[in-house]
């Protein structure tokens, strides 16, 4: 069976109340398109504007000036649309649900009046602390609703947070710092996860001895474990959130001043630092959070990503509370104490949306339908999952065993750089294919290009690289520091457009198939990581001359990384120099690093001019050598034959 031909999943009954009916969805894309002024100006008003916009659209794709502005003249402040317009009608709702590691710890309900005294709090702590409007905030806490409270105090007085993954190393966490040039770091003492603890204070005193002397850290006392403390930089900011008033007046923040910034991986050299903006970010995470979902009032909403990664800031917090939804908070990780605990947490607070990526289920997947079945699901009404391609198999297990027929899956196609939902089903308006990310939402214009030609593939079943036509509200506005770079990366590539990186398909249907990144960065579950940072950290072991990276296809992963390493003239290698150079990298850049395979290389396929053919690397680690293609432009095929010989993955 050809995936083209793969029928159609109907819309499951229940869902004729949906927000949105395949008409709806049909007109509103329509007008999003051919009239986006109207659509988005419309739309814009679900926030609360301090001072209305009167343009909305102002995007530029032109290579050499690209430049994305929306709603450019309205003011707003993020916070205030997160949490004090609720408060007249919702302040003893629930707004965020804490659901601790430690399945034997209660949860925490925290209502909008509670989130709004903290909120407010923490706003004054920075304030006290000398941080003012566009000052940056580097943000690594675990998975606790202080890290949500300190993103939105810091939208609160105007300063721009960048939220670094709690599971990076110190290195890592100090380039961060340095490269945003951020005024503070707040942390935690250490994050518990499935039963073990991260030390990040301590990661954070050691990524700090690379900053500014002028850094302070601020500690949340989290679990009470013991830490170093430096007097006159550390600062226990729980203790001050006590002492300061609870009352921030908001700033008024321009639609185009930065919210955020948090870094992703490309193709090359250091990860970028995406800005995203106020205004338009706020907007598209909303609107994509409530039509996605289908997210009605008092719906509990449950993202299981990290607010480390982008699905973590626009669909734990962002999205969620600027809808005054209830989100779920969960510090713990999917396996422990055992494989029911994702289902555990569903039934336990009634979630009635449940949002996770394709490695998750898999990896439940393989533990047996057992530890679903325990358990009450009947709230759940919609399933998303996002960060890769899903297998059809997962989705049907997804399908069957978790949402028992019933529930509408949405396979959300975005990324770090489109700051919401940009491919995807929608409850109740748009049918599904396992395996497809279906249609395009509102305001975006997908185009399939030649790779090579850039020419645009008309008509359905068509197969190229995915870029896209028209700016949307919740797109980047620039690299931090670096216009130029964003040009290159993202406008250069093909003329007039934002080129995703991905490849994709759209079939017979019109519906899309992403295929998977066409360039040098590889997802290792649903992680994005460039091959270029992992083979840089290699080259920084001493015993290590030369490395190249790849990803192979991995049955939990999705993409491990495959590893091809040559060593020092005169170095032995051995099983135990594997273990250190794996340990290694997981110190230079953190565990989701960390290489699967290693081989030896005594030497790497390279062009004449010295170029790394990746391509023949790839299609070793993928075990398909037979068929490598034209090798003859190699400067020694032999080294080849040498590779396949020795390769790691033989399945
Ligand atoms: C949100 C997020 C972006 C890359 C993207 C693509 C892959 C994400 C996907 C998907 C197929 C989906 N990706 N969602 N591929 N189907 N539903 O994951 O952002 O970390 O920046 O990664 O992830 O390759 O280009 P980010």
């Amino acid at each position: 069976m050809s995936v083209e031909s793969t029928a159609k999943h109907p819309i499951p009954a229940g869902f004729e109340d949906a927000l949105l009916k395949p008409a709806d969805y049909s007109r509103m894309y329509e007008e999003s398109v051919s009239d986006p002024d109207a659509f988005w100006g419309r739309e814009g008003k679900r926030l609360d504007w301090i001072h209305p916009y009167s343009v909305v659209k102002n995007a530029d794709f032109t290579m050499g000036k690209v430049s994305i502005k929306w709603f450019e003249d309205g003011i707003l402040n993020a916070s205030v649309n997160c949490i004090d317009r609720h408060l007249p009608t919702r302040a003893n709702q629930t707004a965020i649900i804490f659901e601790p590691d430690d399945p034997n710890a209660p949860a925490r309900h925290i209502t909008y009046a509670e989130l709004s005294d903290k909120v407010n709090r923490l706003a004054n702590v920075l304030l006290s602390q000398g941080v003012m409007r566009g000052d940056r905030v580097v943000i690594y806490m675990p998975m606790i609703p202080e890290a949500a409270y300190a993103m939105l105090a810091c939208a609160r007085i105007g300063a721009i947070h960048s939220i670094v993954f709690a599971g990076f190393s110190p290195d890592a966490l100090a380039n961060r710092i340095n490269d945003c040039g951020a005024k503070l770091v707040i942390t935690a003492d250490t994050a518990p996860r499935g039963g073990r603890r991260t030390a990040l204070k301590s990661n954070a005193d050691a990524a700090l001895l690379h900053c500014s002397d002028r850094v302070r850290c601020l500690v949340v006392k989290h679990t009470g474990d013991q830490t170093t403390w430096i007097d006159g930089r550390d600062v226990d900011v729980l203790r001050l959130m006590d002492e300061v008033s609870p009352d921030c007046p908001p700033r008024p923040m321009n639609a185009e001043d930065p919210l955020f910034i948090l870094y992703t991986s490309g193709s090359t050299g250091k990860p970028k630092g995406v800005v995203h903006s106020t205004g338009g970010y706020l907007v598209y995470a909303a609107m994509t959070h409530q039509y996605v979902f289908d997210y009605k009032d008092g719906d509990i909403f449950w993202c299981t990503a990290d607010v480390g990664w982008v699905t973590g800031h626009s669909y734990i917090v962002y999205g969620p509370l600027a809808n005054g939804a209830t989100t779920v908070m969960f510090e713990g990780v999917p396996t422990w104490p055992d494989a029911g605990r994702f289902w555990a947490v569903c039934d336990k607070h009634k979630v009635n949306q449940f949002y996770t990526a394709p490695t998750a289920i898999r990896s439940l997947m393989g533990q047996g339908p057992e530890w679903v079945d325990k358990y009450d699901l009947s709230s759940l009404r919609v399933l998303g999952t996002v960060g890769e391609p899903i297998n059809p198999e997962a989705w049907v297990w997804y399908d069957h065993h978790v949402g028992k027929g019933r529930c509408p899956i949405v396979d959300t196609w975005w990324q770090t750089e489109t700051g919401g939902h940009m491919i995807t089903s929608i409850p109740g308006a748009i049918e599904t294919k396992p395996g497809s990310a279906t249609l395009p939402f509102f305001g975006v214009s997908p185009e399939v290009l030649d790779a090579q030609t850039g020419e645009i593939q008309k008509g359905n079943g068509v197969e190229g690289v995915l870029a896209i036509a028209e700016s949307w509200p919740g797109q980047m506005r620039t690299v931090w520091g670096d216009h130029q770079r964003f040009m290159e990366t993202y406008f250069q590539q093909y003329p007039g457009y934002y080129f995703t990186g991905d490849g994709c398909r759209r079939d017979e249907d019109g519906f899309y198939w992403i295929t998977g990144r066409v360039d040098d960065v590889i997802n290792v579950s649903g992680h994005r990581m460039g091959t270029a940072e992992v083979e840089s950290a290699l080259v920084a072991h001493e015993k290590v001359a030369e490395a190249a990276v790849v990803g192979y296809p991995h049955q939990l992963k999705g993409q491990g990384i495959y590893a091809y390493v040559t060593l020092m003239n005169g170095v032995e290698p051995s099983d135990d120099l594997r273990k250190e150079l794996e340990i290694w990298v997981r110190t230079e850049i953190g565990p989701i690093a960390k290489p699967d395979l290693i081989q030896w290389a005594p030497g790497l396929p390279k062009t004449r001019s010295g170029k790394i053919m990746r391509r023949i690397l790839r299609k070793i680690a993928e075990n398909d050598y037979g068929s490598l293609g034209d090798i003859s432009t190699l400067a020694e095929p032999a080294v080849v034959d040498e590779l396949i010989e020795n390769r790691m993955n033989r399945i």
